[in-house]
């Protein structure tokens, strides 16, 4: 039942993010359809938040630091009812609050991002401010490969571990690919895991588009009383879901138009009849 409803979150989503960025001519679709099964069981399915009220104190945080998959994050808030899905047609207008980069001026963005290795830093922070007031929520915060090729984003992994920020819930969209080429050619982050076990993080690694194993690996992080942040490194792949995008740089950048967006079009679009 819950996976049924995470797959048919996730299709509505990727074809909105693919409608949005389409109609504005931007990029990074690739980016986002890596996030998108991400965001739905997290949306869905963990976090405590409050749609109606998306101020509420005793909310989840949550910081995507890969601030540039903005389009699918918009999607998903529309969809969990943060505000109206209309408002998604405007996305990277002129005028509009839906930026192409996360905008914490939009309800549901707990913080702007878009230059990467800033979201772990401050999601310790506020993980440590909770922590010593105990005023009851999770701090989420959404990395990449890219974010973790940042020095700041391991000051952060250090700060947490030492602080024992048990509050902290990483998750990283690990697709091994960035802007302009894979990571291991870039800066290699391997082994990710036993780095993580080093600096004494509780580590999990799931498939990142199996709803139900990062659902399941979210929960134990919940309950787990160890006093160590927590990691999830979720194996996925850039462009999931439409298949001439995967693992396809090229998408990183590109705008889907004409030919290549009908083609898109029709992939999702068959996917949410096979689900009906
Ligand atoms: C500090 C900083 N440098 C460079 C960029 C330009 N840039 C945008 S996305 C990206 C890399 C994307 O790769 P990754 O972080 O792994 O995210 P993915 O798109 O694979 O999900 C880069 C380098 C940036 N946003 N911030
Ligand atoms: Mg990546």
């Amino acid at each position: 039942m819950l996976d049924t409803r995470f797959k048919s979150f996730s299709r509505r989503v990727r074809l909105e993010t693919l409608e949005m960025i389409q109609r504005s001519k931007s990029s990074h679709i690739g980016a986002c359809l890596s996030l998108v099964d991400i965001l739905s069981v997290l949306y869905l399915g963990i976090l405590k938040i409050f749609p109606n009220d998306a101020l509420n104190p005793n909310r989840d945080r949550c910081i995507i630091s890969k601030g540039h998959a903005a389009a699918a994050v918009y999607a998903t808030l529309a969809e969990i009812g943060y505000f109206n899905k209309n408002e998604l047609a405007t996305y990277c207008r002129n005028g509009s609050y839906l930026t192409g980069h996360l905008n914490h001026k939009v309800p549901g963005v707990d913080f702007s991002t878009g230059s990467l290795g800033h979201g772990l830093s401050v999601g310790c922070g506020i993980a440590i401010l909770e922590k010593r007031e105990n005023q009851g929520f999770n701090t989420f915060v959404i990395s990449s490969d890219g974010d973790l090729n940042e020095g700041s984003t391991w000051e952060g992994i250090m700060f947490a571990a030492h602080h024992k920020l048990s509050n902290l819930i990483m998750i990283v969209d690990y697709n091994r690919s960035q802007a302009l080429g894979n990571s291991d050619k870039i800066i290699n982050l391997e082994t990710l895991e036993s780095k993580f076990k080093a600096f004494n993080w509780l580590v999990k690694v799931v498939d990142g588009h199996n709803h139900i194993s990062i659902y399941n690996a979210l929960i134990s992080c919940k309950k787990c009383k160890e006093c160590k942040p927590k990691v999830l490194i979720a194996n996925t792949i850039k462009g999931k879901g439409i298949t001439f995008m995967e693992n396809e740089l090229l998408w990183h950048y590109k705008n889907p138009i004409g030919e290549h967006y009908h083609k898109a079009k029709k992939e999702l679009e068959f996917d949410l009849c096979e689900q009906q």
